[in-house]
């Protein structure tokens, strides 16, 4: 390949992977730290010296940090895999993952690219002056729809060719999949979502054709699905944020109106929406009882819209290679799916899974950038030696990792459970369980992704500031984790309710669970401090939900975010440890778990014992925010 400096710098990294010298491309991935620098590093060093004229003629002075196959360079997922599978399981999923690592290396990841530089485009009006509301994709995105069928990253969860074992090695697809997806692991969350609640329902046959689209491995029939959630009136309070009312046909079929204010992947197929049905009377019912759950298509057969108009579509900070867009709906043909005024509790099954993506996304923009600062820093030279060979350098991308596995792990058990209860293998706790971890581990990853990657892009300098390298996409497109499918709070809130409706059954679940996990560690020396750890903040926790019995609502919705960030460093902490506890468990293993365990533990008693949910507090908390601001 020619490599021409004066190319177009969007283009640069896939003109960098054509021109990577093959000599670099090939350092190796086995020198530790403390060895004698390898020839290839002395080779980085040489270059630094070589005469000004020799560098002028080279065509790139910094090295790209490549990766290569994320399974195989992904110790703990491995080893998880290696854990917890049945060994005929393993073999399978081994292999398969494998391939799709190479997949996603050669095929997938060029497509992701080339779906950042060529984001949608709305187009509302013909030549003719006809309004057509076209929303135009590139087509390496609508090649991503079909290799999400070839690849079964929907089908795969609900064959169930592995039993309970389906939904995790759907997931660590999803997982490897999503920072390659150029923004294509957005329809699927959503499309499994749809699934998931068509499922739930017990698959009618009204509904059946559209089960069948959503979970097809063939890509002339996949479809994917939106979820129109988001109103003008608001995102979060959608009980009271829904205007679009539905109005029943002599048909039995329903027309809906009204206004979709963010629709995310605005290209999908079907969608699922919420509306409030329209009695004889003409009136509709107000709050979270008026709502009810609707299933659509998108276009008709002929590819006309379904009086739905498309205003415009978003202008987002990130994820721009989909489309979020404005809609009208303008008696849109719906089919009503669940119970009347049950709407928000049967689109909940839709919004867990999507949750659960939620975190997939997460772990994988986390993974994805340590993976290129640690190739980074094997070949970047500063202050006479590579930056691996920095403490301090090494220290900061430790805690990232850190971060990350405890964050992997999460998300590992809740897949983990939500496979138990699709194949009616789980116990009452199991299904108690997921329910709580399922908001703990969307708000806990989603900022602990937002904190590491831009930590990660700082491990790059400058250049890790720079458009082409591709990293500012991964940073825009991880910000947005902490927000869509429920904010921070919003989740601390539902962490809450979870508890509320099982009357704090699901802290009895929790705490036993926890326990368990730690016994395990009992007889492994190395662990002790950490188990120590784990102890102390437990008894201290246990001391602050009883607590918590006897304080307000007000005290409680307070406290919901550190006590969720509490449930969150607590459980992940004793997965590390029980990772940790293996047999065959590597040093890194034990150092991993034994730092987790050194952070604060229990933030919600700290937060507690300097009063911070008091009414007094409260009123300082408005006082502090609105200081010299009018009245
Ligand atoms: O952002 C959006 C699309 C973006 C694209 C998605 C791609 C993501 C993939 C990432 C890949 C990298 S769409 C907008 C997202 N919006 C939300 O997430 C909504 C946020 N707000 C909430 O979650 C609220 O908590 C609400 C809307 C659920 C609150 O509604 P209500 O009606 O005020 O709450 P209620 O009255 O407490 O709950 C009504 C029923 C109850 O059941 P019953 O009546 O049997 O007691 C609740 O227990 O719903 C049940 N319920 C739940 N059940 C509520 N939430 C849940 C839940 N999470 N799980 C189970």
């Amino acid at each position: 390949a020619t490599c021409k400096p004066w190319q177009s710098g969007r283009f640069l990294p896939r003109v960098w992977e054509t021109c990577q010298p093959p000599s670099r491309k090939a350092i190796s991935m086995t020198v530790g730290q403390g060895q004698q620098v390898g020839t290839q590093e002395k080779q980085v060093l040489e270059d630094r010296e070589m005469p000004l004229a020799r560098r002028e003629t080279e065509t790139l002075f910094q090295e790209q940090p490549q990766t290569g196959n994320q399974y195989l360079e992904d110790a703990l997922l491995r080893s998880y895999l290696k854990t917890h599978l049945p060994p005929k399981v393993l073999q399978e999923v081994n292999q398969d993952l494998e391939r799709f690592g190479n997949h996603l290396l050669t095929k997938i990841k060029p497509l992701g690219w080339e779906c950042e530089l060529n984001p949608p485009v709305f187009r509302q009006y013909d030549a003719w002056g006809q309004r057509v509301d076209h929303i135009v994709t590139c087509s390496a995105w609508r090649r991503m729809k079909e290799i999400a069928a070839e690849e079964g990253l929907i089908a795969e969860a609900y064959e169930r060719r592995y039993s309970n074992w389906s939904r995790l090695h759907q997931a660590i697809k999803l997982y490897l999949f999503s920072s390659s997806s150029g923004g294509f692991n957005c329809p699927l969350a959503m499309t499994d979502g749809a699934a998931k609640v068509i499922e739930s329902l017990g698959i009618p046959g009204s509904l059946k054709n559209a089960f069948d689209h959503l979970t097809s491995r063939d890509p002339k029939k996949f479809w994917t699905s939106g979820q129109w959630m988001t109103e003008r009136r608001g995102g979060s309070d959608v009980a009271n944020g829904t205007e679009t009312v539905a109005r029943k046909q002599p048909d039995g079929t329903y027309r809906l109106y009204g206004f979709k204010w963010f629709t995310s992947a605005a290209d999908s197929d079907v969608t699922l929406t919420l509306a409030r049905v329209v009695d004889a009377e003409g009136q509709v019912k107000q709050g979270s009882s008026g709502l009810s759950l609707f299933f659509l298509k998108v276009r008709d057969e002929e590819g006309k819209l379904n009086s739905i108009q498309v205003q415009r579509l978003k202008d987002k900070l990130g994820t721009r290679q989909m489309a979020t867009a404005e809609l009208w709906l303008d008696g849109a043909k719906a089919e009503l799916i669940s119970a009347e005024g049950r709407g928000v509790a049967a689109i909940s099954n839709m919004l867990n899974i999507t949750r659960i993506h939620n975190v997939i996304g997460a772990v994988a923009s986390m993974r994805r950038m340590i993976s290129l600062s640690r190739e980074y820093a094997r070949r970047r030279v500063a202050f006479g030696k590579l930056l691996k060979d920095h403490p301090l350098h090494m220290q900061t991308i430790a805690r990232m990792e850190v971060q990350t596995r405890g964050a992997f792990l999460l998300l590992m058990e809740i897949v983990r459970l939500l496979g138990l209860v699709e194949t009616n293998m789980a116990s009452e706790q199991d299904q108690l369980l997921l329910r709580l971890l399922i908001p703990v581990a969307k708000l806990y990853t989603g900022k602990q992704a937002s904190a590491v990657v831009i930590e990660a892009m700082e491990s790059f300098g400058g250049q890790g500031y720079m458009e082409d390298t591709g990293l500012p996409v991964i940073v825009r497109d991880t910000l947005v984790l902490s927000i869509w499918e429920g904010t921070t709070n919003i989740l601390s809130l539902d962490v809450l309710r979870s508890l509320t409706k099982s009357q704090g059954q699901v802290m009895a679940v929790f705490f036993s669970t926890v326990q368990k996990k730690l016994e395990l560690a009992s007889s492994t020396a190395k662990l002790e401090p950490a188990v120590k750890q784990m102890r102390d903040a437990i008894s201290i926790l246990v001391q602050v939900t009883q607590a918590a019995g006897s304080k307000g609502a007000a005290t409680m919705e307070l406290a919901a975010r550190d006590f969720s960030y509490t449930l969150a460093r607590i459980y992940a902490g004793a997965l590390l440890i029980e990772h940790a506890a293996r047999p065959d468990a590597s040093s890194t293993d034990i150092s991993a778990a034994r730092r987790w365990c050194n952070q604060e533990l229990c933030p919600v008693a700290t937060e507690l014992g300097n009063g911070s949910y008091e009414a007094e507090e409260a009123l300082a908390d408005s006082a502090l925010v609105y200081e010299g601001s009018p009245a």
